[in-house]
């Protein structure tokens, strides 16, 4: 079989490249280790960027997003008890962010994909990319007990972080760039109002916090948690108890718990890996970059190197200018260390980590404060957080 591009991977980084090519008249084949209602089972982030969110619109799978998503024109931190609003409308001229979350988009993808010609390969394993060095790569693998070869222009790794393609790429032509933080998130999802119509970020001494949600009747919290925990040590009850504990008191006394409908702990990590090509094979999205969940920034930016490879792609087959993909990595990374930093930094400011000193604590008090007490601050926050643009390429 012969395909323009192969994709590894039917994460939220795969599908959306896959419209988008497809959209663009590109011809491409999607392979995907798990079914589909493992993919849609994981239930992962929330925060839409505005560049997320065009991105969807120019896929054509803005629909739902634009009706059931909310828009959030800002959101708090809470430091010492008390609260203070970032008004990101306000601090950047207009932008804000959506509330929509991931299982939702990678559902609407889904739907997209399959009313398209497009061919996707669930539970299709040993995914094998070769030749990424020639002019003609190829992929191999399994489905259905029998190999199988697919033959192509171009290899999009979408596979997340555990995946193939990072893996495929020799050691002494990559490095990798990683910090693990000595904690996890524990989530809970429930069907419940959210104590606040906005998120909140909560740097408390217990370790950090934060009111998120899906709808104004489904809410996402999480609580940090050690690096050692498992979902199993913690009771609805006990995490109900430890939230409330962590949150300033207005909103404890708000707060309404219910059963939990999913729990999980997410680690912490800081990882890049350079570059993020090999010859024809492009790395995308968390195949590439990990991020703390702090800053909101994973699937935002795995939607700019969707955004980045798309555009280069578009370029090579309608105007034939195939010497841009040459600049892909280039491209990416400066979009993703940005990204990489304000997640360290959110992470730093609002987590209690023992492996911080004494001194530091006392300098990311001092910082967050100073933060939050300055407009030219705050406006450094909101910035980032509503995300940067897409640099243009040309
Ligand atoms: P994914 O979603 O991991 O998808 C990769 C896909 O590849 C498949 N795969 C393979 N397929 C074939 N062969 C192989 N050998 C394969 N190995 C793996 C996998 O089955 C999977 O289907 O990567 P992708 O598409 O790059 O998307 C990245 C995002 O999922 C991730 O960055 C975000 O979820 C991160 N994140 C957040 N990002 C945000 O921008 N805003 C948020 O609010 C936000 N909140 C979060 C988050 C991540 C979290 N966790 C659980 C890590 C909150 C949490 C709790
Ligand atoms: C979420 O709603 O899952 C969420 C929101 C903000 C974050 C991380 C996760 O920073």
């Amino acid at each position: 079989m012969r395909t323009q591009v192969a994709i590894i991977g039917a994460g939220p980084s795969g599908l959306l490249l896959g419209q988008l090519l497809h959209k663009q008249g590109i011809d491409n084949v999607i392979l995907e280790r798990v079914a589909p209602d493992y993919v849609l089972g994981r239930i992962r982030a929330g925060v839409l960027e505005k560049g997320f969110a065009d991105l969807m619109r120019e896929a054509g799978v803005a629909d739902r997003m634009d009706t059931e998503g909310e828009v959030h024109d800002g959101f708090e931190i809470v430091l010492n008890g008390q609260r203070k609003r970032i008004d990101m409308k306000e601090l950047t001229g207009g932008d804000a962010v959506i509330i929509y979350g991931q299982t939702e988009l990678t559902r609407d993808l889904m739907e997209a994909r399959a009313k398209s010609n497009q061919i996707t390969y669930y539970e299709a394993t040993n995914v094998q990319p070769h030749d990424m060095l020639e002019e003609q790569p190829y992929v191999t693998y399994m489905k259905d007990g029998k190999e199988y070869r697919l033959d192509c222009d171009y290899i999009a790794g979408c596979d997340g972080f555990h995946g193939v393609s990072r893996k495929s790429i020799p050691n002494d032509c990559i490095t990798e760039y990683e910090r693990l933080y000595p904690g996890g998130w524990l989530g809970v999802l429930s069907d419940t109002p959210p104590v606040n119509p906005e998120l909140v970020y909560v740097r408390h001494e217990r370790g950090f916090a934060l009111c998120s949600l899906r709808s104004q009747t489904r809410s996402r919290y999480y609580i940090q948690v050690g690096i050692e925990d498992k979902v199993e040590d913690w009771s609805d009850e006990r995490f109900w108890q430890e939230l409330k504990r962590r949150l300033p008191e207005d909103l404890a006394e708000k707060l309404i718990t219910g059963p939990s409908i999913e729990k999980s702990i997410a680690p912490m990590r800081s990882f890049v890996v350079e570059p993020m090509q090999y010859g024809r094979l492009f790395l995308l999205g968390d195949a590439a970059h990990i991020v703390p969940p702090t800053g909101a920034k994973g699937l935002n930016t795995a939607a700019s190197d969707v955004y980045t490879l798309y555009t280069i792609l578009t370029k090579v087959y309608g105007e034939g200018k195939t010497e841009l993909t040459e600049k892909y990595s280039e491209i990416c990374l400066r979009r993703v260390w940005n990204g990489e930093r304000f997640s360290w930094w959110m992470t730093n400011m609002l987590h209690n980590f023992d492996d911080t000193s004494d001194f530091d604590k006392k300098m990311y008090t001092s910082e967050i404060a100073y933060y939050l007490d300055s407009d030219a601050g705050m406006r450094v926050i909101a910035e980032q957080y509503v995300g940067l643009p897409f640099d243009k390429i040309e």
